[in-house]
Formats: structure tokens, C-alpha cells, sequence
């Protein structure tokens, strides 16, 4: 509508400029990449298969790139759709060939031959370039330490450009790449002493760390370099900003912080020696226990690898472990639970992990209904550790300070003051070693997630060397083992 003080012929052409603009607007500018998307209604994400990107586990799709991008997809409100390349090389030439827009998340690095195919958005992860090697050979601590070496890199990688420059400075360095493999399988052969040395992205090793118990670091090749996402060259900014914004804004709301932690954060949270221990007791011990815990879950339908990560956090599937407070048992059954649960003998692991399949099962049942169904693991094993009264008293205090007491992140919050005379005075069930349930909880998820990703049916990549599909951690042919089941040992 024009207003009173314009002219009818100004009016007249005021409103056939708004029209022409519409007109152009509405027809004659193609969209941009970001209004294709949204036309579209799907992001379409080209990753790789790998622990450090993409892959499956107990839930279905994972992963630290995955779970990036399916939280961008959500911000845009569209579908995401992943595909994954064979190759880095494969990647890259993937952009810019879809039909419609595509962003390629896969860990990469912005080198300067690849920036004209590709725009990068800015970081969101800083990584070192790191020389592996396996623990009973002497420590490489510089470059010139690589020569006579076997090494192997992956192919398209930083680490390949790394390597080509050294040897200008050292023209008698040798090495190998492959776009046959995987970083992961890369580590598993220094650890099986297939190759003397690899050169991977610190994140990998990172992740990796706690499945092969023999590969140490020898030195940072290249400092610092960052991890983008990428889209095809000729795509314009559009979308690249939309990405910059989210990335800030994921860095801002601790989202990325969250990932790094539970992707990277494994040797941080259980220590070098928790990490070693873990992936040497999943060798050792694991396989004497594994039937049972398959079998127990299965009769009181929860999760084995739960099982098998409660067991782990209780005894370090010892059998005849002891706590400080007489409890015993693998997975550390009170005389009065081990009683309730029909268990006689608490030093038997069959028997024992029998009684605590059934007691988490029930625990699960006797939750409050109102309890978030995600969140009712955590509590019941919490519970499993505290009790159901304590953990009750500390629902209450949750909602007393203005906090959900049906969500697992507050009550965890609230939980440690069980010990502090001030609150637990004011409860039913008085004094309780709150901090105990939480740790005992991060303890299991972090053992839990490991375990799911050892035990997925199919890990990326495939054996260089011997033609089989790999589970790290655990031998097909280990005389310690004696593996039952083919989800473990893969043929
Ligand atoms: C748990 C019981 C719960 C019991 C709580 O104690 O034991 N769980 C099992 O037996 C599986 O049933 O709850 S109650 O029945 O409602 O009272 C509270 O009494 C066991 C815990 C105790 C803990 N480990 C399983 O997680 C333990 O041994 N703590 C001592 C650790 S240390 O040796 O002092 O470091």
C-alpha cells in the first residue's frame, strides 16, 4: 500500500520497482547453495567409515564427524544424509560432482593443493601430526630417526606431505602410503610390529590408544594443524558461512568441547595406565566371561557389552576381587543383594554376573516412571552402586534446588552432597558416599563406549596384511581366549 503523501504515478512506479526486484529475486538469481539445501530439505555429507569419524555402534550411526553434522542438519532443520568415500582422494572428487550442494566431513586438513577444489570452513579441531612406534623399540625422538624405517602413511594425507618434505632434507628417508587402510589399521600394525612406524593425526591416537596397548608416541612432526569441513570450490559462501556460524557456535555452547571429550577423551579420563590395563584385560580376561555376560543379558534383555562394561568397573573381571567394604564378587554383589538375587556362591563370575544382570534389570524396572527413558540407565546404575534410597534422597535435593530430578546431568550434580553433613541431614537415608555412584557411572559409559566400538559388527578397514576384518583388542586365535561369538572375532 502507498502512502498518502507519494504521488499515484510515483506510487505507480514504486510498486513496479518492488515487482521488478521481486521478479529478479524470485526467478532470476539462481539460489544460493544454503537456499538449495533448504529447498532440498537434506544435507548431504560425504564422510569416511573410521572410529574417528563415522561409524556404527549399539545405537546405530556415530561418531565424532557424524555427530557434528547431524546437530548442523538439525539447526537447519533438514534431513541429513551421509555417504562415505573409499579414499581421501575419492572424497575431494566427490565435491562438486552430486547433484545438489555437499559438505565433505572427514577430519581433513586445508593443504594448499586441495584448496583449488575445495573451501574450507575454519577449524573446529586442532591436531599434531605424531610419529608412532611400538613400545620395545627404541624411542624415535627426530626426524632423522626415521631413516631405515618401515614406514607406512596414509595415502592424501598431511602425513603423506609431511614425509615428502622431510626427505628433502633427508633424501635417503623411505617410506609408504596406501589408501587401502585406515588410520586405526595403521596403529594396529605398529602394534603388531608389522611396520616399525606410522605418522597419524594426534585425535587418532587419541581415540586409538586404549585398543592397542603397544604403540607409544615418539615425537610431533608437525606441530598444529586444524580440522575443517569442506565444500566444492565453485559452491558460493553461503553455505561456508552458515557452517563458520554454526562452528562458533558449537565452540560457545561447549558442543564441540563435549565431543572432543568423549571421542579424544579416553586416555585423558582413565590415564595411560587405566587406557594400557583396559586393552589388556579386554584380551585376557574379557573372552574367559564374554558367554556369560551374553547369556545373562540376554535372559534379563539388557545390553551385554553393559554388563561386560559394570563388570569391568566393579572387579576388572576378576572373579575373587574384594572392595574395601567386604563386598566381592566380578561384579561385586553385597551378601544381602547376592542373597535377594538367589546367588550362593559370590566368587563364582557365572553366578555373579547372573545376579547382577538380574539386579540391574530390576533396578531399571523400580526406576520412578517419570524418569527420562535416556537417562534410566544411568540412574539404575547408579542405584546399582548407592541404593535406591540414597539415590532417592538425592532426586529430592535435585528438585529442591530448582533442578530436574528425573534428568541424569542434575542429579550427578547433586548426588556428592550425600556425603556433607549439611545436606545429608536433611534427607531420609542420611550419610552415603555420593561421589562414588558418579564416578562409578562416567567409569561404565566410557567402558561401555570402548566396548561398542571393539564389538561392532564391522569396523572400517580392512587388514592389509593378513585379508581379514580387524577388531582391535582382541586375537582371533589368542591362546588366552577362548571367543565364542562371531560379533567379537570377526572371521
Ligand atoms: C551396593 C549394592 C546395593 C546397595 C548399595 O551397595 O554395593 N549393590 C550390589 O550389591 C550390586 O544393593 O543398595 S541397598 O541394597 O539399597 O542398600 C548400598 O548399600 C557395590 C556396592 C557398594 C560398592 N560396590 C556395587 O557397586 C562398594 O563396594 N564400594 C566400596 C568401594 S571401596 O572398596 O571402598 O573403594
Amino acid at each position: 500500500m502507498c502512502l498518502l503523501t507519494i504521488s499515484p504515478i510515483r506510487c505507480l512506479l514504486l510498486s513496479c520497482a518492488v515487482s521488478l526486484l521481486i521478479t529478479l529475486n524470485g526467478c532470476g538469481k539462481p539460489p544460493t547453495t544454503l537456499e538449495r539445501i533448504h529447498e532440498q530439505g537434506v544435507l548431504h555429507v560425504i564422510t569416511r567409515n573410521s572410529p574417528s569419524t563415522y561409524f556404527q555402534d549399539r545405537n546405530g550411526d556415530t561418531g565424532f564427524e557424524y555427530e557434528l553434522v547431524k546437530h548442523f542438519a538439525k539447526q537447519l532443520g533438514v534431513e541429513l544424509k551421509i555417504d562415505t568415500a573409499d579414499n581421501i582422494d575419492q572424497l575431494f572428487s566427490l565435491l562438486g560432482t552430486q547433484n545438489g550442494p555437499v559438505i565433505a566431513a572427514a577430519g581433513l586438513v586445508a593443504s594448499p593443493d586441495r584448496l583449488a577444489n575445495a573451501r574450507f570452513s575454519d577449524p573446529y579441531l586442532d591436531v599434531s601430526s605424531q610419529v608412532i612406534y611400538h613400545q620395545k623399540n627404541a624411542r624415535p625422538k627426530q626426524p632423522k630417526d626415521l631413516l631405515g624405517k618401515s614406514i607406512l602413511a596414509l595415502k592424501g594425507t598431511i602425513h603423506e606431505d609431511n614425509l615428502k618434505a622431510l626427505q628433502q632434507d633427508y633424501p635417503e628417508l623411505s617410506y609408504a602410503v596406501s589408501d587401502q587402510v585406515e588410520s586405526v589399521d595403521l596403529l594396529r600394525m605398529v602394534d603388531e610390529e608389522q611396520i616399525d612406524l606410522t605418522v597419524v593425526n594426534s585425535n587418532q591416537v587419541a581415540m586409538n590408544q586404549v585398543y592397542f596397548p603397544h604403540i607409544r608416541v615418539g615425537f610431533t612432526l608437525q606441530d598444529s594443524h586444524q580440522l575443517r569441513w569442506a565444500i566444492a570450490a565453485d559452491d558460493d559462501v553461503s553455505l561456508l558461512n552458515e557452517i563458520n556460524r554454526f562452528l562458533d557456535n558449537a565452540r560457545q555452547s561447549g558442543l564441540l568441547q563435549r565431543l572432543t571429550e568423549r571421542y579424544y577423551g579416553h586416555v585423558d579420563t582413565l590415564g595411560y595406565v587405566g587406557a594400557y590395563s583396559f586393552a589388556r584385560h579386554l584380551q585376557q580376561r574379557l573372552p574367559h566371561y564374554e558367554t556369560w555376560f551374553r547369556n545373562a543379558a540376554k535372559e534379563h534383555a539388557v545390553d551385554w557389552r553393559l554388563l561386560a562394561a559394570m563388570g569391568y568397573q566393579e572387579s576388572h573381571w576378576l572373579p575373587t576381587a574384594t572392595s574395601k567394604t567386604g563386598v566381592r564378587g566380578l561384579m561385586m554383589l553385597t551378601q544381602r543383594t547376592a542373597k535377594a538375587m538367589g546367588v550362593r556362591d559370590r566368587l563364582n563370575p557365572q553366578q555373579s554376573i547372573q545376579g547382577g544382570a538380574r539386579y540391574i534389570a530390576l533396578l531399571m524396572k523400580q526406576l520412578p516412571v517419570s524418569i527420562y527413558e535416556a537417562d534410566r540407565i544411568w540412574f539404575a546404575l547408579a542405584s546399582y552402586n548407592v541404593g535406591m534410597g540414597h539415590l532417592e534422597d538425592a532426586r529430592k535435593l535435585t528438585a529442591a534446588e530448582g533442578l530436574d530430578p528425573n534428568k541424569w546431568l542434575d542429579v550427578k550434580m547433586i548426588l556428592p552432597r550425600l556425603a556433607q553433613k549439611q545436606w545429608y541431614s536433611k534427607t531420609r537415608y542420611g550419610y552415603a558416599r555420593g561421589g562414588e555412584p558418579v564416578h562409578f557411572v562416567n567409569n561404565i559409559r566410557r567402558y561401555y563406549d570402548i566396548l561398542t566400538w571393539v564389538t561392532q559388527p564391522q569396523i572400517e578397514g580392512t587388514s592389509l596384511i593378513s585379508g581379514t576384518t580387524h577388531v582391535p583388542g582382541i586375537e582371533p586365535g589368542d591362546s588366552n581366549s577362548t571367543p565364542t561369538d562371531p560379533a567379537v572375532v570377526v572371521p
